[in-house]
């Protein structure tokens, strides 16, 4: 593990393309500047927070509300979620925190590649009994892949997501397509009801919060950004679709009360029925790839 920044820059630094600073709350984070894009991953949570393809906006959403403290998770861009999703933590540990603990904890930079598709950086930490590994190649497109290993002499079970939080116009003047006529099951409230989305996408009018059984490839058009965002996927069997609305946005010290109407989350993820179960010394693979496209409004 790297002691301090100069010898992290030392390590991993490239002029003029990628650094390692001080960021909010004084957490370390990569800065990454290239023909490409921008982009911004602290070392806490090895939090992707920022990525912008060159000609387009911000693409992941961030709260101006959020926390930036060591035991807290970042409120936007791209938390992971494991070894568990949401309040599913096990009873050897009641008092887990939301989303398990990969987005609190401290990982540590293990490689920086400048490649043909853009700038890879990889993060590692150990959540037992279990190994992982975040690597995140940002260029025109985003490519995030988690590889969990199970490090223990026992089967292990988990769930994962990448929660990720993008930045759309206006939520009422958004629509999710790809998961039409997909399982789910409704989460709102507390809830757990098995629906069946229709032949039409997502459109949002309330507070939405749906774990899709799905493997398919996902479109966010937002004719307000003149743009949709692609997410294809791999070694992901569930999608979750989430916007809080009005009541939930006031419940989340760290999320805007007026923040809901430019944000939406499309997470890749495994959870539920979903939940992967790795041999001793297995190794599952799960990856989301995001793209941009121009539309017309
Ligand atoms: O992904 C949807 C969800 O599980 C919602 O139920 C909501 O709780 C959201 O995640 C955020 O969870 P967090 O623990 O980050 O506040």
């Amino acid at each position: 593990m790297h002691t301090d920044l100069p010898t992290l820059n030392r390590h991993f630094g490239i002029e003029d393309v990628l650094s390692f600073s001080a960021g909010e709350g004084g957490l370390w984070r990569a800065l990454i500047t290239t023909d490409k894009c921008t982009a911004e991953i602290y070392r806490h949570g090895a939090h992707l927070t920022r990525w912008r393809p060159d000609g387009h906006d911000e693409v992941l959403w961030m709260s101006a509300k959020s926390n930036f403290l060591y035991d807290m998770p970042i409120r936007g861009g791209v938390p992971i979620c494991f070894p568990w999703f949401g309040g599913n933590k096990p009873a050897s540990d009641p008092q887990g925190p939301s989303h398990g603990y990969a987005r609190i904890r401290t990982w540590e930079f293990i490689e920086a590649r400048q490649e043909q598709d853009g700038m890879t950086l990889v993060l590692r930490n150990t959540i037992e009994p279990f190994e992982t590994k975040f690597a995140v190649t940002v260029g025109d497109k985003l490519k995030m892949k988690l590889t969990v290993t199970n490090a223990s002499k026992t089967t292990a079970t988990f769930e994962a997501a990448l929660h990720t939080y993008f930045t759309v116009s206006q939520i009422r003047g958004v629509s999710v397509h790809g998961l039409e006529n997909a399982d789910y099951i409704d989460t709102v409230g507390g809830g757990r009801r098995e629906m069946k989305q229709d032949h039409n996408p997502i459109t949002f009018t309330a507070e939405t919060d749906r774990t899709y059984a799905s493997t398919a490839t996902v479109r966010i058009d937002d004719p307000g950004l003149s743009r949709s965002i692609t997410i294809e996927k791999t070694g992901s069997n569930s999608t979750v679709v989430w916007n809080p609305w009005v009541d939930k946005s006031k419940a989340m010290s760290d999320f805007g009360d007026e923040e809901w109407p430019g944000m939406l989350c499309v997470e890749t993820a495994n959870c539920g029925a979903n939940a992967v179960t790795l041999e001793p010394g297995a190794t599952h693979e799960m990856t989301a790839v995001i793209s941009l496209a121009r539309r017309s409004k």
